[in-house]
């Protein structure tokens, strides 16, 4: 049986993304989903932070240059955009309107069919990133942001008191 399901997803609009101007025509590409932005943030990635998003390909030829794209260093843009979306199967419609892994066989009306390449390298250059199921998904959201920072409850939380812990605020 395949009922609607309610899930989050992460959508990542990679630096290829940013440098292209593209942010405002992909969120208005995903608002077609009607499902809810519960959260959103500029990020500076980390090596490491790239690293562990990736971490199911660390084997693939073409990681090391994979983890410099999701670090902006390819396209002189340090930085990502991070969203949640959430409602019902979130996952499955962001995962539509972003089209296919390889952009040469993405749908050309899809997100990546209209703005992906594959760079001479081989490596596919696709705009965005969407979590491909719901253990995945999590796993990201978990990775890439803490619960202050999204507006429904998404995973059970613990509360921890931290002493002496150093943290910026407004002089
Ligand atoms: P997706 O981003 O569709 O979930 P993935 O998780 O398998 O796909 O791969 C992550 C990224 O790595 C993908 O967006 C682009 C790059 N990539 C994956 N497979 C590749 C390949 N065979 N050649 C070049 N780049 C690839
Ligand atoms: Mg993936």
């Amino acid at each position: 049986m395949s009922g609607r399901q309610t899930n989050a997803v992460l959508i990542l609009i990679k630096p290829d993304g940013l440098k292209k101007s593209l942010t405002g025509n992909i969120l208005t590409r995903l608002s077609e989903t009607k499902l809810e932005i519960v959260a959103a943030k500029m990020v500076r990635v980390s090596k490491d932070l790239a690293e562990e998003h990736y971490t199911h390909l660390r084997d693939k030829p073409f990681f090391p240059e994979l983890i410099k794209y999701l670090q902006g260093e390819l396209h002189d843009r340090r930085k990502v955009m991070a969203l949640i979306y959430w409602g019902p199967d979130a996952i499955a419609k962001c995962r539509d309107i972003a089209g296919k892994t390889n952009p040469e066989e993405a749908e050309s009306t899809s997100i990546r069919g209209s703005y992906g390449r594959i760079l001479t390298t081989g490596l596919y250059e696709n705009v965005i990133h969407v979590s491909s199921d719901e253990s995945e998904a999590q796993r990201e959201i978990k990775l890439w942001f803490s619960p202050d920072e999204i507006i429904v409850d998404l995973y059970p939380i613990k509360e921890v008191v931290h002493k002496e812990c150093k943290q910026k605020t407004w002089a």
